[in-house]
């Protein structure tokens, strides 16, 4: 039953039917399965099919779009349900999540922020095609702990290594943690660049965060790498 109504939140997904995999969400949740389990086991499987399409040349931009489109809808609704389910968490830290200059792509750095949220984190998302600057105000407005960059673009790599440097040269490096991740940034780039943190994919980032406000130093301690998806952290 349950295998059921995922598998058809993640068909719905991958076609871009946007209404119908909202109604599909709303009645998993209504049977009682968890927002988290609709999430990875529904929505995301969806997303992945859609993906493979797309490299292997058997879906283009239009089909992306829709199943974007869908996506965003549903982790909507995902989302509303988990914050509620963990409203009482106390708050474990300020985060500040945006998706770098020349970077449209929301999907990925919506579920880390979502995540970071119903775990305890006060989240501040600047959205995408974020310049360098607003990075370093956001966070300097909120009075942030983690600073955090996405990006799927290996264009917008490069923006990555400017928004460290523009901490540092501005006297502001040991004020923040900072983070990054993305399908382009691998563990090796963010270690090249001086990062304090990296992980494979939001779960693993919530867990990352946690270790990160645990340490404190930010920029003064070994890079905080987690991916569970090799077993290793
Ligand atoms: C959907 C999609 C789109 C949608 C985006 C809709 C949206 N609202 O986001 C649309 C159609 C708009 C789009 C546009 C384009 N896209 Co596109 N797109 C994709 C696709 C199929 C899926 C991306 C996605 O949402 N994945 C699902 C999410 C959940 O995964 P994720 O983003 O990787 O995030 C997870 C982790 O990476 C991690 N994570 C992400 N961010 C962060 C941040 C931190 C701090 C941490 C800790 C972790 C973390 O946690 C997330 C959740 O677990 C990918 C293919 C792919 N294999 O990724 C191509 C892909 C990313 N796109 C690509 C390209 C080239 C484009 C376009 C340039 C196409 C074009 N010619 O116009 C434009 C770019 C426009 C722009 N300026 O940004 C390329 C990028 C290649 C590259 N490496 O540079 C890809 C890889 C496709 C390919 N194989 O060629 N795209």
């Amino acid at each position: 039953m349950a295998a059921e109504i995922l598998k058809r939140i993640g068909d719905l997904v991958a076609e871009g039917e946007e209404e119908d995999a909202v109604e599909a969400v709303k009645e998993a949740l209504a049977q009682g399965i968890s927002a988290l389990t609709v999430l990875n086991e529904g929505a995301s499987k969806g997303m992945d099919v859609v993906s493979e399409q797309y490299s292997a040349g058997e879906a283009f931009l239009p089909e992306l779009v829709l199943a974007g489109d869908a996506m965003s809808a549903v982790i909507k609704i995902i989302f509303e349900n988990m914050s509620t389910e963990e409203a009482a968490r106390s708050k474990k830290g300020v985060v500040v999540l945006g998706q770098a200059k020349g970077d449209v792509h929301d999907i990925g750095k919506n579920i880390v922020g979502a995540l970071l949220a119903v775990n305890g984190f006060e989240v501040h998302d600047i959205g995408v095609d974020a310049p360098v600057k607003a990075f370093f105000e956001k966070a300097r407005e909120v009075n942030a702990d983690i600073v955090g960059v996405s990006t799927l673009l290996t264009t917008s790599l490069p923006f990555l290594e400017d928004i460290l440097r523009y901490f540092t040269d501005t006297g502001n490096r040991d004020k923040y943690q900072y983070i990054v991740g993305g399908g382009p940034v691998t563990s090796e780039y963010a270690k090249k660049i001086g990062a304090d943190g990296w992980s494979r994919n939001a779960f693993d980032g919530v867990e990352m965060c946690k270790r990160l406000m645990a340490m404190g130093n930010p920029g003064k301690h070994e890079i905080v790498l987690v991916d569970s998806e090799k077993g290793g952290m």
